[in-house]
């Protein structure tokens, strides 16, 4: 018997925390947490742990596809790579040939594995790359854009050192990232408060000092009475506020209307209990963290929400505060060099990106990075500014992850070539012309990711063991289509030549990694202090006013305007995540499925007795066509204007033999719902939809 233990990277969500592989006669037996890892000393979440059971799915592409029937059809040629690469590069070449470069769209998940394959598009000379967070967390980052003129990512959470935590919208012990959850329950197990503001009573919630439940889509008015309380009661931290606000005069008039009394009859909790968590905060401060916030596509003003968080967070003095929010530390801050960049061997493409983000009329106040996806498709559809006529979707499925999955098809209709580039099945790899499947993490090496924070870092994702089937990895899959585009400066073929690119003049080498898998750059933490050169604004401070934003037609701050209520037979459809799933990929996961296969609808009790629901009851829930079974799940704790479930079920395809017909899907129950988006902030609004309940 050969044991062995593999350093790596965790693949199964977003976050990628770092792990540790039992190899066991070439098989991946189990996986912990890199016990090195800050933070995650050992420990992993069930979706890592049960990251063998993707690895040896059955139920996964196992080789390169083909489409012969129609769209979406499910039929399939299987196809060797050469003959896979070169059908999408053939049809590359003849799109580029009649529409232009720039007719090619490209979108993933964002995150740290990206520059490779962002080379690539460089390389063929189009500008149009986006990514899934339209769907996500656009309207925080353009709102930490907006306030500070730095992303959301331009401070870290020093969840280790804070004395008090507010979470709203943020359900941080199932919507998981392991270091983030090991931290704030060390922190609260030396005395730091909990406070949740919440629709519902998540797990966060039963773990409270404080719980707020509050009338859905009314957190803006919460957070504005908050404000105003801080400021009458002076609570604020005046010395901060002397030193880095640019206009709190134009804050403390515009918060003057906005009592807690005000508050009070809009949210549902008691201005008593505004007040009271106002003075809880200053007694705190600065150790204070206001999370932010992440999924923040919900509502039609959640980017002035989330710019109402950022703003208490700095009249609290916890802006570059420990125990606060710190400003972010980077390789550069610690005297090191970054990974060298393959993007920068291509000269950025000359025509500007179709999403008209940075750059038209109404668009140009939002955050060029990777613009908004949803608005590019409009060019599938329109042909303008310029026809996109080939879009390959890497590790992201917008049929799940967009609102109504048949308005996304439709507007892809007009597509010669749609790729999916995937690791599992999904509705957007079904509805795909060629599926090119990468090989799940265990199975692959990427490109070396740079990790910010008060000990900035570098971590390498080793393959654990040899693919299970005829799957790449991705740099893999890029060099191959890269080649056939002519671009020989991505002609690799060992990962260990690219690492050496990444790390040429950091004075780190591949061996540097053998002993823990990661390279910190730095022996002691860094803790940045707020000074001259920090906020990015046009004053270098923290501005109420976003000149920029105005002169996009939008106001810096909005009055404050009353959610529509349900009309009394609907309920306001909201959702969320779960400790057991990630997004939509992982209901077909045997070992997680086994643990929860369906998701129950969150319904209050009042509501559900009118109703004859009672608890594991079947109930349908539709909107305008669309219908799905969902059993019941009764209770006090959720507003009773709103009904809720777990994002990410209602799978429909018949390759996922155990997803398949279990639960019922959010994302079906929002028609039209890509057009309606947050102007200011840029994503989706997915709770401005109303369903209908009934018995089943
Ligand atoms: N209605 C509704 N819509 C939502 C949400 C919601 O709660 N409700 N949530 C929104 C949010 S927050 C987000 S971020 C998006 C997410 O939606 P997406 O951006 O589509 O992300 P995922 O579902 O995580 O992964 C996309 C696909 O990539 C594949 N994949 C390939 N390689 C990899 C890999 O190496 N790692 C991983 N993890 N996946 C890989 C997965 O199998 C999956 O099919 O959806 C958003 N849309
Ligand atoms: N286990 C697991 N962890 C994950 C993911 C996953 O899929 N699974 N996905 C990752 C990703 S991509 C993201 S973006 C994050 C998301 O992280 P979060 O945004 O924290 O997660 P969610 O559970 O979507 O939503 C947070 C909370 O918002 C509440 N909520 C809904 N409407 C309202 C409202 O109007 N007001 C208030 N105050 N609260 C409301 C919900 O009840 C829920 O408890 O999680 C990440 N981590
Ligand atoms: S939070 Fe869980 S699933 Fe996500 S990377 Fe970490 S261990 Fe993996
Ligand atoms: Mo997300």
């Amino acid at each position: 018997m050969s044991k062995e233990y593999v350093y790596s990277v965790c693949g199964m969500c977003t976050v990628r925390c770092p792990i540790q592989v039992e190899v066991v006669d070439g098989k991946a037996e189990y996986i912990q947490g890199n016990p090195h890892a800050a933070g995650i000393l050992g420990s992993l979440c069930p979706r890592g742990a049960a990251g063998t059971a993707l690895t040896y799915d059955e139920e996964r592409p196992q080789h390169p596809m083909i489409r012969v029937g129609e769209r979406g059809e499910g039929k399939w040629r299987k196809a060797s790579w050469d003959e896979a690469l070169d059908y999408v590069t053939d049809k590359l070449k003849a799109i580029q040939a009649q529409y232009g470069k720039e007719s090619v769209l490209f979108s993933d998940r964002g995150g740290p594995f990206r520059d490779f394959y962002r080379a690539f598009l460089r390389g063929i000379g189009t500008p149009n790359y986006n990514n899934h967070d339209s769907a996500c967390a656009r309207n925080v980052q353009n709102a930490a854009l907006s306030v500070f003129g730095f992303g959301r990512k331009g401070m870290a959470y020093d969840l280790k050192n804070a004395k008090h935590v507010i979470l709203q919208q943020r359900n941080i012990f199932e919507a998981i990232n392991v270091a983030e959850v090991n931290n704030l329950l060390g922190a609260m197990e030396n005395g730091c408060k909990l406070s949740v503001i919440d629709i519902r009573a998540n797990v966060p919630a039963t773990k409270a000092d404080n719980f707020y439940l509050i009338r859905p889509g009314t957190d803006y008015a919460f957070n504005l009475a908050v404000i105003n309380t801080l400021i009458t009661e002076e609570l604020y931290d005046k010395q901060f506020v002397a030193d880095w606000f640019n206009d709190f005069e134009v804050l403390k008039s515009f918060v003057a209307e906005y009592t807690p009394e005000w508050a009070g009859v809009e949210t549902g909790v008691s201005a008593e209990a505004i007040r009271d968590l106002a003075r809880q905060l200053s007694e705190a401060a600065p150790s204070v963290l206001w999370h932010p916030g992440w999924m923040t596509a919900r509502y039609d003003d959640s980017f002035y929400m989330s710019r109402t968080i950022y703003i208490i967070n700095a009249l609290l003095g916890s802006i570059g505060a420990k125990g606060g929010l710190p400003i972010m530390v980077k390789p550069g801050d610690v005297g090191a060099k970054d990974v060298k960049s393959f993007m920068e061997i291509y000269p950025k493409p000359e025509a500007k990106r179709v999403d008209g983000v940075g750059w038209m009329e109404g668009r140009k106040h939002y955050d060029a990075g990777p613009g908004l996806v949803n608005l590019a498709y409009d060019a599938i559809v329109t042909g303008k500014p310029y026809p996109i006529k080939a879009y390959i979707a890497h590790r992201h499925d917008p049929l799940m992850a967009f609102p109504d999955k048949d308005d996304v098809k439709a507007m892809w209709d007009n597509l010669d070539l749609l790729v999916a580039v995937t690791f599992s099945w999904s509705d957007t790899a079904w509805q795909a012309d060629v599926v090119l499947p990468i090989s799940p993490y265990l199975e692959r090496d990427d490109t070396i990711m740079t990790k910010n924070g008060a000990k900035p870092g570098f971590i390498i994702r080793n393959r654990a063991i040899e693919p299970v089937y005829d799957t790449k990895a991705i740099w893999e899959i890029y060099a191959g289509l890269g080649k056939r585009m002519g671009l020989k400066e991505l002609d690799y073929d060992k990962i260990e030549d690219i690492w050496n690119f990444q790390l040429e003049g950091t004075g780190v080498t591949i061996e540097d990694f053998a002993k823990t898998g990661m390279v910190s750059l730095t022996k002691e933490p860094l803790f940045k202090p707020v000074k001259e050169g920090i906020f990015k604004t046009p004053s270098g401070k923290i501005q109420i006013i976003d000149a920029k934003l105005e002169a996009d037609g939008m106001p810096s701050l909005k009055p404050y305007v009353s959610p529509q209520r349900p009309p009394a037979d609907k309920f306001r459809i909201t959702f969320g995540r779960c400790a057991l799933h990630t997004q939509g990929h992982t209901v077909n996961n045997a070992l997680l499925f086994e643990r929860m296969s369906e998701n129950t609808l969150w319904i209050h009790t009042d509501r559900a007795k009118a109703l004859g629901i009672a608890t594991d009851d079947y109930v349908t829930v539709s909107n305008n066509g669309y219908s799905s079974k969902i059993r019941a799940f009764v209770t006090d704790f959720i507003h009773p204007e709103a009904v809720f479930m777990i994002h990410g079920f209602g799978h429909t395809l018949p390759c996922e033999s155990r997803a398949l017909g279990k639960g019922a899907a959010d994302n079906l129950l929002m028609p039209k719902g890509i057009k309606r988006y947050d102007k200011s902030g840029g994503a989706v609004s997915m709770q401005e939809h109303f369903v209908q309940v009934a018995r089943a």
